[in-house]
């Protein structure tokens, strides 16, 4: 069996994932993609180049590095075989760590607290109540649910926000589809994004859907930079409507040095860190899966591309 790993931009990570694959699957040929490359069975890939997916005809499967696909499907290229991409793979863990400090960071005012300090300030603060920030959680997939249980369990009240209609779940209250964004939103006071970036969740977070958060409402997004207008975001936070944001992902990353977001006193920045694909979870995963296919049987995570995720 045969196996090409193909990452933009090239680095020498890829032979950690090499190794790591070599370790599990002994008998495979595991190798970093070429150009001319005879062809492979299998793909492990981030952000494939365009020669790539021309060239490599012949594989079984391509999987994805990551969660979110959509860094591949915006080239916009058909492929003859499933795309796969990582499910959870350590990765719900990190992400929940992540939103749950986010959501706690505002909710116990500690952005309040760090400016107290510089400015040497010793000032108590009432407690507040968690029933009065509750969570709105856009995305309700893997990650997702993962951060709306977690959120659950540390005692905030949660609703989430899918495409496909199910009931409550876990005492978690679910909305669904576009006609209940409005509902969802002005229920909202913390906001977590976890959608995938297609062409319906792009620029969600704009000046309509910020203003029908509740008034003083907080933003964090871990999910695709392109979910958020930069400057609607902005606007909203000086106008007051919204209180501040955490914010891992972004439209150019690295974030450009002389973006606003790194200077502003209420975003805090993260370099797309939330949730960090693991390598011996995801090199698992996938050679599960690629025993799976060999063995006849199907698979999940098998990304629909005509919807985007
Ligand atoms: P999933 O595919 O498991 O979940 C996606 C969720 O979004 C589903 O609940 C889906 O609804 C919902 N959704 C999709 N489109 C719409 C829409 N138009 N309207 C309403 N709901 C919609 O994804 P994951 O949870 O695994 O990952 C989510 C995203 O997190 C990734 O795509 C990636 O961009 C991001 N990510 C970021 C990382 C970071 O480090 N910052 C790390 C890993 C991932 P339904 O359930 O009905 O299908
Ligand atoms: C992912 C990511 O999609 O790291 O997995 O952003």
């Amino acid at each position: 069996m045969k196996i090409t790993c193909h990452f933009q931009p090239d680095s020498s990570e890829v032979d950690r994932w090499i190794r790591h694959f070599s370790q599990l699957l002994p008998d495979a040929e595991v190798t970093r993609w070429q150009p001319g490359d005879a062809p492979a069975d299998y793909a492990f890939i981030w952000n494939p180049s365009r020669q790539f997916i021309t060239e490599q005809t012949r594989l079984k499967a391509m999987f994805n590095a990551g969660a979110g696909v959509d860094a591949f499907l915006k080239l916009g290229l058909s492929v003859s075989c499933p795309l796969i991409r990582l499910e959870d793979a350590g990765m719900g863990e990190q992400m929940s760590d992540y939103v749950v400090q986010a959501a706690l960071h505002h909710f116990r005012g500690f952005d309040r607290f760090q400016e107290q300090q510089q400015a040497a300030l010793w000032r108590q603060r009432a407690p507040s109540d968690k029933a009065d920030f509750p969570v709105g959680v856009l995305g309700f997939g893997v990650l997702g649910q993962r951060v709306a249980r977690d959120l659950s369990a540390h005692g905030f009240a949660v609703h989430a926000w899918a495409r496909s209609g199910r009931d409550t779940i876990d005492g978690i209250r679910l909305f669904h589809g576009e006609h209940a964004l409005g509902e969802f939103l002005a229920a909202t006071r913390i906001l977590a994004c976890l959608l995938p970036l297609t062409p319906e969740t792009e620029n969600i977070l704009n000046k309509e859907n910020l203003g029908r958060l509740r008034r003083g409402a907080y933003v964090i997004n871990v999910a695709r930079g392109a979910h958020v207008v930069d400057d609607d975001l902005i606007a909203a936070i000086d106008e007051g409507q919204i209180a501040g944001a955490t914010l891992d992902v972004f439209r150019e990353e690295p974030l450009p040095r002389s973006h606003p977001f790194w200077r502003h006193p209420r975003v805090r920045v993260t370099p797309h860190i939330a949730a960090i694909s693991l390598y011996s979870d995801s090199v698992r995963q996938v050679v599960e899966k690629i025993r799976r296919i060999e063995a006849g049987l199907p698979v999940t995570g098998v990304v629909d591309t005509g919807r985007g995720y």
